[in-house]
């Protein structure tokens, strides 16, 4: 257990935004001061962001749940004879579209299962379908996980399965797949699926080719302090050399329905600490999520004083997480999102994929200035 001033010479090293060694972290993760956690992880994002906390209109769509996976954590994935399986076709995925657009998404997050029998085509049929009902809709579409699998299947490169995304009109990546990438953790929980290396390669590929991407830690599960810290390293070393990461998001666990069920889910407690020594950890990148639809309403909006600064988006359509027992709502309003914030004592701002400030005017949106983050601006020369 770490006593008050243990945390100390950290503290002074946040002060003088100084960048934290593992060892640094080990201390924050020993230490159960919640609240100094919190405060040093609030200097770091009201420097970042002052005040300003960030949301987003979108919408999810996962087009398959059919997956050759078995995560032990996941309660989404289907077998291709189970009843629950599905696939959506293009009228569905029309469909869809048409509707984020009517209710003014500016963003559509694609990410869903690996099937036996689908082709790399309907990967980009989807995205293509999308854009065909909403041009000026953002795709953020398929985690790590997804492009090597295409890859693949495709009997491409990396590189060529994103360029041919890119073509049909992907916008970024979101941040999923990651995990642990310890391998004492990750060969347990989803040891068939993409390895470490490969969710580097996949994301430093697309910084490459100017694509922006999320990244994610999923944790409260057989993860180890160690494990945690060792992720949030690994992460803050790429983001060193491109720059294109803009936004952590820690995803707390949900047990239900998955292989893991005996594991109980994390407490507030370590929702609010992780979400604290992720922002004092992740020095370089600008962004750190509280993802309303996992943490729970209640646990995101004090998460915005425990160093978070965007709270995802009104979200409709979800079921990764409503599957394995998330009690939230299916969607939350814009009025309700802004609510929450301003009550937090912070400034709602909605934005785009790209942090870009989003201007309404007669039920039409324009994307006006990139939000300026003081650090993690890309470097890819
Ligand atoms: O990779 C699956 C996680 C991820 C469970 O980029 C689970 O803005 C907890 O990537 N309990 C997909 N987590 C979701 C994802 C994401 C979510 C929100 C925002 C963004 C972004 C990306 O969901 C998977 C996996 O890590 N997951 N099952 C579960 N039972
Ligand atoms: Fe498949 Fe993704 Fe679920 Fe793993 S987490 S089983 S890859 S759908």
């Amino acid at each position: 257990m770490t006593t008050a001033c243990d945390l100390e010479p950290i503290r002074r090293k946040v002060e003088q935004g100084e960048r934290l060694t593992v060892e640094d972290g080990l201390i924050l993760e020993a230490s159960n001061d919640l609240l100094a956690l919190g405060e040093m992880a609030n200097l770091v994002r009201e420097r970042y962001h002052g005040n300003a906390t960030f949301y987003n209109i979108n919408t999810h769509l996962n087009p398959t749940n059919v997956c050759v996976y078995r995560c032990d954590f996941c309660a989404f994935r289907a077998d291709l004879d189970e009843a629950r399986a599905y696939t959506m076709d293009r009228s569905q995925i029309l469909e869809r579209a048409r509707q984020a657009h009517e209710r003014g998404a500016t963003e559509i997050h694609v990410v869903g299962g690996l099937h036996n029998k689908l082709k790399f085509d309907y990967y980009l049929d989807v995205i293509r379908w999308i854009k065909e009902a909403a041009p000026e809709i953002h795709v953020k579409a398929y985690t790590a996980v997804e492009i090597e699998f295409f890859a693949k299947i495709a009997k491409l490169s990396i590189k060529r399965v994103l360029e041919e995304l890119i073509a049909a009109g992907l916008g970024s990546l979101p941040g999923g797949g990651a995990e642990i990438f310890h391998p004492e953790v990750r060969e347990q929980i989803c040891g068939a699926k993409a390895d470490t290396a490969t969710w580097f390669e996949v994301h430093r590929t697309a910084h490459q080719l100017g694509l922006r991407s999320n990244c994610t830690m999923l944790y409260g599960h057989i993860d180890r302090p160690i494990h945690r810290i060792d992720h949030l390293v690994r992460l803050r070393e790429l983001q060193d050399e491109t720059g294109g990461f803009q936004t952590f998001i820690p995803l707390a666990f949900h047990p239900d329905n998955s292989r893991m069920d005996e594991i109980p889910k994390p407490s507030g407690f370590m929702d609010l600490k992780t979400m604290a020594i992720s922002r004092l950890m992740l020095d370089n990148i600008p962004h750190i999520k509280a993802y309303w639809v996992m943490l729970g309403i209640k646990i995101a909006q004090v998460a915005l004083s425990f160093g978070a600064d965007d709270l995802d988006g009104t979200v409709v359509h979800e079921k990764i997480y409503h599957e394995a027992g998330a009690e939230t709502p299916q969607e939350l309003h814009v009025a309700e999102i802004e609510r929450l914030i301003r009550e937090a004592g912070r400034e709602p701002i909605e934005r785009d994929t790209l942090y870009r400030k989003i201007e309404r005017q007669n039920g039409r949106w324009t994307a006006g200035q990139f939000i300026a983050a003081p650090v993690g601006k890309p470097n890819l020369e």
